[in-house]
């Protein structure tokens, strides 16, 4: 008796020319989330930033890939009319890792989270991916137990992920603790501390630091002949003239933080109600850090993905 093997149809990739181009000579792609397009900033000034992020991706010098679901299927590079689309439909929906089979499946479209979006990396054979802030563990989560899927998925996705540290709004001790338990790798890039998003420093020291590209490279690489099924997380601080000071933002944070607690705000919808009520008070002083990290922390990916690269030849 044969028993039958379960089969699976492959996951619908679409690759842009330049992404598929990249892949197969081995030259460095840095992949992108899309929430941050459609959920981060508001319209024109998201389409605007996610174009700055893909240049500055290219100034570093590697390939970008923002990453995306339209009619089903995977978008592994956007062109520049999937970006203006994604920025200026309203309603497209945050997919996180556990919404993408649903989504996929139903011939859904939907913008990626940093999670969702490493998923699709690793299928897509990229081994880097670039955003500012990382979700991680929401202030209060001993009771709301309100944790990013992100950090989750670092453990599961094999793909560097370069970043200036974890959102301002979260608890980042507790993000420190959780990403220490779960044993992922945390390298900090030109600074001693875990950065806090638009501020350079959370007041947490990070427990590795490595300024050399090439090294930063080799330890990715190292993670991975260890056996480790993960990612490895390499945290670079926003430029001190982008840099907001924490007294000007954190009275703004703890205040939207209690006008969500108020409204009732629960689950996914949290941090874009807390980011936009911090963008609001701050006059948009937030929302410009927002985008200079974005841009500088995409031209820093693009740089080791570079450095990655040249070791795999
Ligand atoms: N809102 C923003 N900027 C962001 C995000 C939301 O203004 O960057 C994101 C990222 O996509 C991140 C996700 O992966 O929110 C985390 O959401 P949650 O805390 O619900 O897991
Ligand atoms: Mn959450």
């Amino acid at each position: 008796m044969t028993i039958p093997s379960r089969q699976h149809s492959p996951v619908p990739l679409v690759f842009t020319d330049e992404v598929a181009t990249a892949l197969a000579a081995g030259d460095p792609v840095v992949a992108l989330e899309s929430n941050v397009i459609t959920h981060g900033l508001p319209y024109p000034d998201n389409a605007a930033t996610a174009r700055k992020v893909e240049d500055a991706v290219r100034a570093g010098g590697a390939v970008p890939a923002t990453i995306g679901i339209d009619d089903g299927r995977v978008l592994v590079g956007m062109t520049d009319g999937d970006i203006e689309r994604f920025a200026s439909t309203p309603g497209i929906p945050k997919v996180s890792s556990r919404d993408l089979a649903a989504v996929l499946a139903s011939g859904g479209t939907g913008a990626t989270t940093v999670a969702s979006s490493l998923v699709a990396a690793e299928l897509a054979g990229i081994p880097f991916f670039s955003s500012a802030g990382i979700g991680g563990v929401h202030r209060g989560a001993e009771t709301t137990m309100d944790i990013s899927s992100d950090l989750v998925q670092f453990t599961r996705s094999r793909v560097a992920v370069v970043c200036a540290g974890a959102k301002k709004i979260l608890d980042l001790g507790l993000t420190m603790e959780f990403l220490e338990t779960h044993c992922v790798p945390v390298i900090a890039h030109g600074c001693d501390d875990f950065p806090a998003f638009y501020c350079r420093s959370s007041g947490l020291r990070a427990p590795q630091r490595l300024d050399d590209p090439a090294l930063i490279a080799r330890a990715v690489e190292t993670h991975w002949a260890l056996g480790n099924p993960g990612g490895v997380l390499i945290t670079s601080p926003t430029r001190p003239e982008d840099a907001i000071d924490e007294d000007d933002v954190e009275a703004a944070i703890a205040d939207a933080l209690r006008g969500a607690a108020a409204d009732g705000v629960r689950g996914g919808a949290v941090t874009k109600y807390v980011m936009r009520a911090v963008d609001r008070a701050t006059e948009g002083r937030s929302a410009r850090a927002n985008t200079a990290v974005l841009v500088h922390t995409a031209q820093i990916g693009g740089t080791l993905a570079a450095a990655h690269a040249q070791l795999r030849r």
